[in-house]
């Protein structure tokens, strides 16, 4: 058996927060100038802000067969490799960039090199990717990955490696860096310690992909990979977990635990965590500088719609003050547009980003993903812009357009309302006046709050452009 090598390829999206171009930068009218600019802006953004590998990549390249040898390329910042012969590449695909991965896939197929299709979207869609993929990962790939490699060696790729139970995150898995860039990024110290929701929000799949049991890593293992990334990569940790707080015993363990460290992290949290001073305790001391919270809507309908029930309004001011309090940096991730939503809330919205002080408010535009609850139900009720059946037309952007109508506010009503919400959040004084405030972590608060301004911007044109669109 001859060795092979394995090209692993994380796709960059066009727009999000890969970078935020025009999603109308095709347009003649942009300009050369204007095309220039924005692409170096949206580099910068890119690198700035959301310069982290991709987790699954990093998982992947460490489960090791002999006589494979595994690359990551990260098209948000590398160039295809391909003055280097590859045996198989293995691409992730997102539901918001399906075209540009399944673009490549051909490309890459096209000259003879085995593709491999796994991520969220082969996980939820796998009947509209087989024809793109020599082979199909459907689900965690944290085990199987060992078998296609097994199999590649033998020359007898399957067609399908369907993972039937979600993987036992107890069981200790090595994540190295050794096939990645290290240079290309912020930090690469990202690291999961569960994976799975007990919620159910229905515009978010992670609950559709990860299940609704949270599954843990043990203490020791999470302690042992922080100890051996700090060994390579001295900067910030990023906890990906989407709810570094929802086993709260788990979390004050693992963080006290962590305190002898002297690492500093970020992560995504509930505001719950604001009642929990022994919690949030452990958090502060563990060096925790900045969370991201999803309140979504200030209005409890809105969310109870969007069947989101954890964090009840009248709760969150107090718990975001606490945090602040306890000098944490908190990103406060709001969504206006949700079903019980009115004109009232962006005036709802400035007063609590006022009173609460989020040191960068994201205000975002409800999302339909194909494969989410809202998805489906936006299309039952006849209220998506585009065809169910057009995945392309669900591509990620940064708040650019609408892709459905909202339940109680007109389109043609919603999009000003909106696109002047962002405009009275998202100034360079508003910029200033958060870092001044900030409990820590001035200098990156005022740079997101700055690179807001211009992302904000950037999407109201796009926006108000639709807007002349439908009229
Ligand atoms: C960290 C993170 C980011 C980071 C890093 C990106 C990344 N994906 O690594 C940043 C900040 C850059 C980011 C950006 C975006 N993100 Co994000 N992000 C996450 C988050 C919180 C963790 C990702 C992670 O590392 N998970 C842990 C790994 C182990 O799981 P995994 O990626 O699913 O990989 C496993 C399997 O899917 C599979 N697999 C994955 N890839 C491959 C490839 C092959 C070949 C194989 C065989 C298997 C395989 O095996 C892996 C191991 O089990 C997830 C939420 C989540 N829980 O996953 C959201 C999530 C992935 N993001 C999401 C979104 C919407 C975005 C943005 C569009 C936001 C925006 N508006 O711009 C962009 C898109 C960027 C892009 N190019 O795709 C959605 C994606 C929805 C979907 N169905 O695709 C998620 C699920 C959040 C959500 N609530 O819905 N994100
Ligand atoms: S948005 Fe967060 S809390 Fe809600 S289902 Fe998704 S991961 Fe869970």
């Amino acid at each position: 058996m001859s060795g092979k090598s394995v090209l692993l390829i994380f796709i960059q999206a066009d727009s999000g927060v890969d970078g935020t171009a025009s999603l109308d930068s095709a347009s003649p009218k942009h300009g050369l100038f204007g095309s220039l600019k924005e692409r170096v802006l949206s580099n910068v953004i890119r690198r700035a802000q959301f310069a982290i590998p991709p987790l699954s990549l990093m998982i992947l390249s460490s489960v090791q067969v002999t006589g494979v040898t595994q690359t990551i390329c990260d098209l948000r910042f590398e160039r295809l490799p391909l003055d280097r012969h590859w045996d198989m590449a293995g691409i992730s695909v997102q539901t918001g960039a399906v075209k540009p991965a399944f673009e490549l896939a051909r490309s890459l197929r096209s000259k003879g090199i085995k593709v491999v299709l796994g991520g969220p979207y082969v996980t939820i869609f796998p009947e509209r990717c087989r024809d793109h993929g020599d082979a199909l990962v459907i689900g965690e790939a944290d085990d199987i990955w060992r078998e296609v490699q097994e199999d590649l060696l033998l020359g007898e790729l399957k067609a399908e490696y369907r993972v039937t139970s979600f993987p036992d995150l107890s069981l200790d898995r090595v994540v190295g860096k050794g096939a990645l860039d290290i240079g290309s990024y912020f930090t690469t110290n990202v690291v999961q310690t569960t994976r799975g929701c007990p919620y159910s929000c229905d515009f978010c799949n992670v609950h559709v992909m990860n299940g609704h049991r949270l599954r843990h890593r043990t203490i020791p293992s999470v302690l042992r990979e922080v100890e051996s990334f700090l060994r390579e990569d001295k900067r910030i940790f990023f906890f990906l977990d989407d709810t570094v707080n929802a086993d709260e015993h788990y979390a004050e363990k693992l963080f006290r635990e962590l305190i002898p460290f002297g690492i500093s992290w970020v992560g995504q949290a509930t505001t719950a965590l604001g009642e929990k001073p022994r919690l949030l305790d452990a958090f502060a001391r563990s060096g925790c500088g900045a969370l991201l919270v999803g309140i979504e809507s200030l209005a409890d309908g809105s969310n109870h719609a969007h069947q989101k029930f954890h964090n009840p309004a009248v709760r969150q001011a107090a718990c975001i003050r606490n945090i602040r309090e306890a000098g944490i940096c908190v990103y406060g991730s709001f969504i206006y547009g949700l079903d019980e939503d009115t004109l009232d809330m962006p005036r709802m919205l400035e007063e609590f980003i006022e009173e609460t002080g989020i040191d960068v408010p994201g205000i975002n535009l409800l999302r339909p993903i194909p494969g989410t609850g809202v998805f489906d139900r936006l299309a039952l009720e006849g209220r998506l812009l585009h065809s169910s059946d057009d995945h392309d037309a669900f591509r990620f952007s940064w708040g650019q357009e609408m892709l459905y109508r909202p339940q109680r506010i007109a389109l043609e009503e919603f999009i000003p309302s909106y696109t002047a919400l962002t405009g009275r959040i998202f100034t360079v004084r508003n910029a200033l006046k958060r870092a001044m405030r900030a409990p820590r972590l001035r200098s990156a608060v005022f740079m997101f709050n700055l690179l807001y301004v211009h992302m904000y911007g950037t999407a109201r044109k796009d926006l108000l452009r639709q807007l002349e669109d439908f009229a």
